[in-house]
């Protein structure tokens, strides 16, 4: 096998024999056949489009399907077979649809291809397309380098854009862009600078994606008000639901209404209780549970009740507990049971037959919600603590966790800040520091939850607007972004950044592997883009 697609890849090279994440070398060969799979069905769906038939089952499958292939989202060899078929049947269907108007079906290798019957002929097409797909590693590695870039910056981009149509929100332009991505993926005649462009387009097609999530979620839940969450429990039967779809949460919250059972948060939901058409229409979302991803293990262990995954990061279930977590949407994982919003039936079940929490535990609280609304909302307040020195420096301090000791960086960097400075947090990394009590300047928080990664749209708005409200560039404020990775949502985020011409970010707690040196170097000229080093030294530049 052959995936770096992210952090955690296996001694920071590539995972080869079997994935740090638990990913088998038969699920990443299959992984890369539904890649190809789509591509070919990109091809078909750009002729449709041309000719005014609708492809939009085909554009809301292809965003779901690359979604899919994410770290941590989806490790059943069974459910990729099914995506494969799925793919060639909507493929197929399009092409009908082509020829019904008169026109010759596209030809290529690709648009033509025919996955084998069998589940291991299956497994070897993956692996021989992979190495194809490797082998133009030899040709030039920076180029490649760009390609993965792109391509990993895609399966990121596509994760949003299927959120954002779970809650309706569309935008045909972003859906042509991915398919023509995936269809011209092996263009061998662009230049380096070509390949580097069509990585910040990326970054741009991102942002329209968070844009459209942003959209659907303040249409559908209102906007985030600051809400206080607290992290104990209180005595009753219970359900957790993690990952970072707000849908899947309120069906929970909806199916639960007179169960008696309360809802508790995982991860990246945390926010969730910021919105108030859920948290006010829902009074049994009782709190937030546990930390960040990593913890899973441990923290799902000792859950007391049902648990929900609805979107990455799923790690290898323990025996122990995997007879108690569901899997929604494009998550899969074998032996675990995958169910539907529209019937949560089993999951109210389970929570059920076990025992709940029986006693209340006081664990404190955290604050959330400070996403553009409600800063915005006193930015008058903030711009006039820039002028009158009481703030001197924003850090916006975001982006993912993981198991990699380095990460200590984030909360050493968060606690050392002097008084006068505010944290500006989002993604799942906030849990590093998310409890501290950083206290106050002139009544604004020092410690602002702005909400998960894709709230990174929220994060540039305030920024936008501050910069307005001082008549200087998002470049000259006194901000400073301090960004963790660990997945390929992240690397769409930082795409959008770059995109935005915003300069001097950092981040760690490594490099990705899939950019060389040279693209590194390349990134590090155009937009000041550096590694972390230590908190204090970083403190010390962000600050001079
Ligand atoms: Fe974290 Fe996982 Fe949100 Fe990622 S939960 S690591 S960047 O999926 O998406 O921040
Ligand atoms: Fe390795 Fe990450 Fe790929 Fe998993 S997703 S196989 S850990 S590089």
């Amino acid at each position: 096998m052959f995936c770096n697609q992210c952090e955690q890849t296996t001694r920071g090279d590539v995972c080869h024999q079997w994935g740090a994440c638990g990913k088998s070398p038969e699920v990443d060969a299959l992984q890369d056949l539904l890649v190809h799979c789509l591509r070919g069905l990109s091809q078909v769906a750009l002729q449709a489009k041309s000719l005014g038939i609708a492809t939009r089952e085909t554009d809301e499958f292809t965003c779901e399907m690359l979604f899919s292939t994410l770290t941590n989202v989806n490790f059943s060899v069974d459910d990729f077979i099914n995506f494969v078929n799925r793919a060639i049947a909507l493929r197929e269907s399009l092409k009908l649809q082509i020829k019904a108007t008169g026109n010759a079906v596209v030809e290529s290798a690709m648009a033509n291809f025919q996955p084998d019957s069998d589940t291991k002929q299956q497994i070897q097409q993956g692996k021989d397309l992979e190495f194809a797909f490797i082998g133009q590693s030899a040709k030039n590695i920076d180029i490649f380098s760009l390609k993965l870039t792109v391509l990993y910056g895609l399966k990121g981009l596509a994760a949003y854009a299927f959120h954002a149509c779970e809650l309706d929100q569309h935008d045909e332009g972003l859906y042509t862009f991915c398919h023509e991505v995936l269809a011209n993926l092996d263009a061998q005649d662009k230049t380096l600078e070509e390949w580097l462009a069509l990585a910040l387009k990326v970054g741009e097609i991102n942002l329209k994606a968070m844009e459209l999530l942003d959209a659907g979620n303040t249409t559908t839940f209102g906007h985030p008000t600051p809400t206080v969450v607290p992290l104990g429990s209180t005595v009753g039967k219970a359900i957790l639901v993690s990952g970072h779809d707000l849908l899947a949460l309120k069906a929970v919250l909806e199916q639960t209404v007179g169960t008696g059972i309360k809802v508790y948060t995982h991860g990246e939901l945390l926010p969730a209780h910021g919105y108030p058409k859920l948290k006010q229409t829902y009074p049994h979302l009782h709190g937030h549970y546990g930390t960040a991803w990593q913890n899973q293990t441990h923290e799902f262990d000792h859950f007391p009740g049902a648990i929900v995954m609805t979107t990455n990061c799923l790690m290898p279930p323990h025996q122990s507990y995997q007879d108690k977590v569901f899997t929604l949407g494009p998550v899969g994982y074998p032996g675990l049971q995958h169910t539907s919003i529209r019937d949560i039936s089993s999951i109210i079940a389970k929570a059920e037959s076990m025992p709940g929490f029986e006693s209340e535990c006081d664990r404190g609280t955290v604050t959330t919600g400070f996403a553009r609304n409600a800063v915005l909302g006193v930015a008058d307040a903030v711009v006039n603590a820039v002028k009158d020195g009481s703030i001197r420096h924003f850090f916006l301090v975001g982006g993912c966790d993981g198991a990699k000791p380095g990460r200590n960086y984030y909360s050493e960097l968060v606690e050392k800040l002097p008084d006068d400075c505010v944290v500006l947090t989002l993604g799942c990394g906030k849990f590093r520091f998310f409890d501290k009590d950083l206290g106050n300047i002139g009544g604004i928080p020092r410690l602002l939850d702005v909400g998960q990664c894709n709230d990174a749209y929220s994060a540039i708005q305030i920024a936008v607007a501050l910069a307005q409200a001082f008549d200087v560039t998002v470049n000259q404020l006194p901000l400073s972004l301090v960004l963790s990775w660990y997945e390929q949502k992240a690397i769409a985020v930082l795409l959008s950044l770059l995109y935005l011409g915003i300069q001097n970010i950092r981040i760690g707690p490594t490099l990705p592997a899939f950019l060389t040196p040279n693209v590194v170097k390349i990134l590090s000229e155009k937009f000041q883009l550096k590694l972390i080093t230590s908190a204090e030294q970083d403190l010390a530049a962000c600050l001079s």
